[in-house]
């Protein structure tokens, strides 16, 4: 879910200028293509974030933005509009390619096809179902659904089924539900599932058998309602909780969710890395390349004076990480950025 984390950490004058910021990110990589334009917005909007003060002008926030953003800070403080925005808001192919982006398996390539092909609108996506992959038809399927957030309340419901029955397939695995979640966020997009073995290890042959007893049993339970792929360590699929309540009121929707196994000496890291947010991480590398380590979603590896990377560093837990790039321990709710 390419979603903007930045409310915990939102000063209430801003929200404004961070959902601009958004909607431009979101046409960089969607509609135009640029990665680095995209990433250059979402770096602004956390450098604004953390900003402490009402920002007054684009020349203030300039440490962290660059020139032409700083421009853009200006031009909607003082106009009070974007026009950059607006010709974006207006023109019918970059809100079709935007819209269309929504759908879980079309990406910015897909929606450019369809697009030309005369595709803008959920209703035209029905029509040409057939055209559609297994994937982008489970999206489509579930469109509305997908969209919404998962409220703190359900996250936990699911969380606690999904670890009871982990369990009950096998006592040994650990497992821990990542993403903003685990930040402590009151709601989030998806279910972000890592999953280890003590058997397992980076070192030992691949246990495909390991990720795919738990989602057959996921399945097996109803929990698990679809399958997006399935790979040796990758599960990419829907799931929906059961009413047993009684309560005829109360349905779930269909999630997203995804299921991670991860040998048991890179799990630290990879739960690092799944708990973001995405920001946190980037700046976390940067860090701990400035302390000579280069690290990312498997490992953590000192990086020799020749620029090659060493072999990885043992890591048991988290805070062996910080502890290895000098950085102080940040509690997942505070790994905002
Ligand atoms: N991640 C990352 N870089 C990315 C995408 C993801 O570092 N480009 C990491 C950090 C968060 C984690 O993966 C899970 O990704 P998402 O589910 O997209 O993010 P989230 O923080 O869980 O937010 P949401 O509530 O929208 O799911
Ligand atoms: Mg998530």
């Amino acid at each position: 879910m390419p979603v903007l984390r930045l409310w915990s950490s939102l000063q209430a004058h801003l929200p404004i200028t961070l959902l601009k910021g958004r909607e431009l990110a979101n046409y960089e990589k969607n509609v135009n293509r640029a990665i680095h334009k995209y990433n250059a917005y979402r770096k602004a909007a956390s450098v604004i974030a953390k900003y402490p003060q009402k920002i007054k002008s684009g020349t203030e926030a300039k440490d962290g933005v660059g020139a032409k953003i700083a421009e853009k800070i200006d031009e909607y403080l003082t106009t009070g509009k974007l026009r950059k925005l607006e010709k974006i808001r207006s023109d019918d192919t970059s809100s079709s390619i935007n819209f269309l982006t929504r759908v879980t398996g079309i990406g910015p390539a897909a929606a450019r096809k369809f697009y030309d092909e005369g595709v803008k609108t959920i209703e035209d996506l029905k029509k040409i179902e057939h055209k559609l992959n297994h994937h982008q038809q489970i999206g489509l399927k579930y469109f509305e659904e997908f969209e919404k957030r998962i409220p703190r309340s359900e996250m936990e419901e699911m969380e606690a089924l999904i670890l009871q029955e982990l369990k009950q397939v096998h006592p040994d695995y650990i497992g821990t539900i990542c993403g903003s979640y685990r930040r402590g966020a009151a709601s989030s997009g998806d279910i972000d599932i890592l999953l280890t073995h003590p058997d397992f290890n980076s070192q030992s042959k691949k246990q495909p058998r390991l990720l795919h007893a738990v989602v057959e049993h996921l399945e097996s339970i109803g929990f698990i309602t679809d399958t997006l792929s399935k790979g040796d360590t990758k599960f990419m699929g829907v799931c929906q909780l059961q009413n047993n309540t009684g309560n005829k009121n109360k349905n779930y929707d269909h999630r997203r969710i995804d299921i991670r196994l991860i040998p048991k000496d890179q799990y630290y890291c990879g739960v690092l890395y799944f708990t973001g947010s995405d920001i946190f991480n980037k700046n976390m590398r940067t860090l701990a390349l400035e302390k000579g380590f280069t690290l990312n979603e498997y490992t953590i590896r000192p990086v020799g004076t020749t620029g090659m990377a060493g072999e990885p560093l043992q890591v048991d837990s988290e805070k062996d990480i910080f502890d290895y790039i000098q950085m102080k321990y940040r509690e997942p709710k505070h790994r905002s950025e």
